[in-house]
């Protein structure tokens, strides 16, 4: 689905209003300062930084009171949309779009872009959690636990005001989670009344990550493009500790690496999302590791292989 030159445009997601934890807009920043786009280069792209950084802060709305439960619903619909239309050009364009986070309400920019070239988009969501709440379901009101509920339009997830932007473009049968664990109980009886295919870290220990990764592939289908949307918090905390809401019980640093390499050798890639870098939360050890593994992820996800 890409065309030669293979080039990787960087959007730099510098937002944290789908959450509460300041920091997490400092993620993109960091990555780049770390030196991502250069190893990228290294690999044979061609690296095209599309974005600089906006902070986004002209998007900020005047005040943005609570829709229902919603937290900084216009400030995230607003972000969203331009991230979207950032994506939807890049891909359009037959490059790979690399999206930098930032929390994870960006996915509804991210995949609706990649969902408006290619309606069949597959999509590989990697997370300790499903990010499927509605605004009804939702406790916390955080729109970053809400992405996926309204990019399929699942009851609830319609119409929302200040999402009118935001038409349904996934379907629930073109996304396969990958190593979830801290479900909520309503979100588990979406995933279930939706028939929503899952992989959750039992089914990591269960049939090994291989056998995962080849089932989360076959369901999408082989010759399908492939959107790749990685939460790092679907790792350990002790892999990668720098982010807003870590579980125990993750991913090791081979598991999370081995679905980068199988997803990059489908050859289907079309775009790769890294969120939930918080480079704030932890002291500089803790902080320095997990933009090392934001890096090398991507690094791998991109063609970076170990022999
Ligand atoms: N993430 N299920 C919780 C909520 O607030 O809805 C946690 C969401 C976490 C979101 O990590 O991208
Ligand atoms: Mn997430
Ligand atoms: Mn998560
Ligand atoms: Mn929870």
């Amino acid at each position: 689905f890409l065309k030669a030159p293979y080039t990787v445009g960087i959007v730099g997601a510098a937002f944290s209003g789908g959450q509460p934890r300041g920091g997490v807009e400092q993620g993109p920043a960091r990555l780049v300062e770390f030196g991502l786009p250069s190893q990228l280069s290294s690999l044979g792209w061609n690296v095209d930084i599309d974005e600089k950084f906006p902070t986004y802060e002209h998007l900020r709305p005047p005040s943005d009171q609570d829709i229902g439960k919603l937290k900084n619903a216009r400030y995230v619909s607003a972000v969203t949309k331009s991230v979207s239309d950032s994506v939807k050009s890049l891909v359009a364009k037959g490059h790979l779009a690399l999206t930098l986070g930032g929390d994870h309400s960006l996915a509804m920019g991210t995949i609706s872009g990649s969902a408006a070239v290619y309606p069949d988009v597959g999509v590989i969501w990697v997370d300790a959690h499903a990010d499927i709440n509605t605004p009804e379901t939702t406790e916390t009101g955080n729109l970053h636990g809400c992405p996926v509920s309204f990019l399929m339009g699942l009851p609830g997830a319609r119409n929302i005001p200040s999402f009118e932007w935001l038409s349904p473009c996934l379907p629930t049968n073109r996304i396969v989670y990958i190593g979830l664990r801290d479900v909520d109980v309503p979100e588990k009886k979406i995933l279930k009344d939706n028939n929503i295919k899952a992989f959750s870290m039992h089914e990591v220990d269960k049939y090994g990550i291989g056998k995962v990764v080849e089932m989360a592939l076959d369901y999408l289908g082989r010759d399908k493009p492939v959107h790749l949307s990685f939460d790092v918090d679907a790792l350990d905390p002790s892999v990668a500790p720098a982010t807003g809401t870590p579980v125990r019980g993750g991913l090791t640093f081979r598991e999370g690496h081995f679905i980068c390499e199988a997803v990059y050798e489908t050859g289907n890639l079309v775009a790769v999302d890294i969120m939930e870098v918080n480079p704030l939360l932890g002291d500089q050890a803790y902080v320095l590791q997990t933009i090392q593994i934001g890096c090398s992820l991507t690094r791998t996800a991109l063609g970076e292989t170990l022999l």
